[in-house]
């Protein structure tokens, strides 16, 4: 059989199983998105008493934390099956464990927001008090991912003994790096919920050091962002060079730009409290400076992908700037998908170097433009790199084959997803700049003329939202076909070469003491002040509420 078609169906099981929950999230996930933009509209009420927090809150923690973590951790399983070879029974049994765990996890905290007594939405600040059975959820799904995590380090070492002095393969490196950065900043989310939220929601304690607990989440919070990002960033780096037909542009180049974003990723959590009293300004500057240097390794990305696509382009002979894109696949979806979000990542990236900026962030923080900002980022750039990837990952997994009408329909989606945030996320966008308040339900505010101009740009997101549900929809329809009803066959994992040998690759890139001890240096530099100050200067504390 033709190597790059083998799966062992034991390991395609664990990858699959990983999957469905994700877009079973999608689903539920979606739906609540499209009632919230109804009711921002204004047009629009929710039935039987529904609180438009529980919606929100349902929507933010299934699609920001439950679809991206299992359809990560499903991909990165089927990533380093496929390129560091079967997993033992050992790592498979953990793996098991890890899903399972999850999965109760997510059952769990669903039960709590749903019955209305946790709409304290996904970035659960306090003061806002949930009942301790979320707090519980969400740490199993945070216990579940470092088993799955520690079988994935297993299977990574044991590569390593069974090659010494070789260079593990790409893929496989790049998947143990985003385990070690969710491994190091999930300690701060632990901390936070096991220390600090689950004790005060228990009534064990009555009060919450607030600024503590927000610390402890935005070190969690960013690298958070990144850990949903680096695996669209692996599809692009590895498997998009391989269904164009041309080659990676440099092995060395993409782990450098992994082993950036390990280190640089997390002594930044201060960019989303520039505005929270009780920083000092200098530690807040230090944290800017070190969010310009996780901006490297994204240009470092983007120059890799034109470098990919010009070689190849070059090689069929265009000339010219863009000449190479008249070469590129445009009817395949699992190339036209992520490249969408390629192209969606460039003003998307430009508005988080706004966000980053202090004085720029005075004018948008807390207003829908972040909201806006970040449905570039993960819900297009991410997931259309993730749908793009499903349309070739769960017919390798379910021995399934594309048909061209699925594949068309893919292309429709793109098309439905891109028009649809390009709406809702634009005047997400102007509505921000005009002030419009994130995270809150239609209000006209007394009728000020302030809020009046807001207004047609919430009729605008729900257009948008609507469009947007349709292209959940067709995702869903064509999921469903590739896992469940698709003609049976085999479809490739695409793994690209590199353009050099990997021979070049310099070992020290790999120097695991070497970068978790910069990591770690980093972090206690961008925090240890900052954070005796805020627990030797703390005011009383505050006790919970229950707002909704
Ligand atoms: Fe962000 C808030 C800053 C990237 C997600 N961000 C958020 C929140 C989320 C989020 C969820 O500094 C809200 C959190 C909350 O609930 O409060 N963000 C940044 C910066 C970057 C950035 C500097 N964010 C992301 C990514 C996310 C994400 C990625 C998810 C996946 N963000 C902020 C800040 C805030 C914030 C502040 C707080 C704001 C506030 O006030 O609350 C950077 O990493 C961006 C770097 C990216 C680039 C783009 C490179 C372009 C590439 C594409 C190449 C294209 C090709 C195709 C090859 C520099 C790689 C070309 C083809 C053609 C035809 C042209
Ligand atoms: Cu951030």
């Amino acid at each position: 059989m033709n190597e790059t078609l083998k799966v062992d169906r034991r390991d395609a099981r664990l990858a699959l199983a990983h999957i469905y929950v994700a877009f079973i999230a999608l689903g539920l996930g979606g739906l609540a998105g499209l009632l919230q933009t109804l009711v921002r509209s204004g047009k629009f009420t929710l039935p039987a008493n529904i609180s438009y927090y529980t919606i929100l809150t349902t929507h933010g923690v299934l699609l920001g934390l439950v679809l991206t973590t299992f359809f990560i951790i499903g991909f990165q399983f089927a990533a380093i099956s496929r390129t560091a070879g079967t997993f033992s029974d050992r790592v498979r049994f953990w793996g098991w464990i890890g899903f399972w765990t999850m999965t109760f996890g997510t059952a769990m905290t669903a039960f709590f927001i749903l019955t209305g007594q946790a709409s304290v939405l996904y970035t659960f600040y306090a003061p806002l008090q949930a009942h301790p059975g979320f707090y519980l959820g969400l740490t199993l799904v945070v216990v579940g991912s470092w088993m799955s995590g520690f079988a994935m380090f297993a299977h990574y070492m044991k590569w390593k003994k069974e090659h010494p002095g070789q260079v593990s393969p790409l893929l496989t490196f790049m998947a143990v790096v985003n385990m070690v950065l969710w491994l190091v900043c999930t300690l701060g989310v632990a901390a936070t919920v096991l220390i600090q939220l689950l004790p005060w929601s228990l009534g064990l304690v009555d009060r919450i050091n607030i600024l503590v607990s927000r610390t402890l989440f935005w070190y969690f919070g960013h690298p958070l962002v990144y850990f949903w990002l680096l695996p669209a960033y692996m599809i692009w780096y590895v498997v998009i060079p391989k269904v164009i037909g041309g080659k990676i542009f440099s092995d060395s180049l993409a782990r450098l730009a992994f082993i950036l974003f390990l280190i640089f990723s997390i002594p930044v959590g201060f960019h989303h409290q520039l505005l929270e009293p009780g920083i000092e300004p200098f530690w807040k500057y230090v944290q800017v400076v070190l969010t310009f240097m996780v901006v490297i390794p994204s240009l470092m990305t983007a120059f890799s992908m034109f470098a990919t696509f010009e070689m190849y382009g070059r090689s069929k002979g265009t000339t010219g700037l863009f000449g190479w894109l008249r070469k590129l696949p445009w009817g395949d979806a699992r190339f036209f998908a992520p490249f969408v979000g390629m192209v969606f990542f460039i003003p998307a990236g430009a508005g988080g170097i706004i966000n980053a900026s202090h004085q720029l962030d005075q004018v948008v923080h807390n207003t829908v433009w972040v909201t806006g900002h970040f449905h570039l980022t993960i819900a297009t750039t991410v997931v259309l790199t993730f749908f793009g990837a499903a349309y070739w990952l769960i017919p390798h997994l379910s021995g399934r084959v594309m048909t061209k009408a699925m594949n068309r329909l893919a292309i429709i989606q793109t098309v439905v997803w891109a028009v649809g945030m390009c709406f809702m996320s634009g005047s997400m966008h102007f509505a921000g700049l005009l002030g419009a308040p994130r995270r809150s339900a239609f209000s006209t505010y007394g009728n000020s003329p302030q809020a009046l101009e807001w207004i047609p740009y919430q009729i605008a997101q729900a257009v948008g939202g609507t469009i947007l549900f349709i292209g959940i929809i067709l995702v869903l329809v064509i999921v469903t076909n590739l896992a469940f009803f698709a003609p049976k066959g085999e479809t490739e994992f695409p793994v690209g070469e590199a353009a050099e040998s990997t021979e070049r690759t310099p070992l020290v890139l790999e120097n695991w003491k070497l970068w978790i001890g910069i990591t770690v240096v980093l972090i206690l530099i961008a925090y240890t002040i900052p954070f005796i100050d805020m627990i030797q200067n703390a005011p009383p504390g505050s006790k919970g509420y229950k707002l909704w």
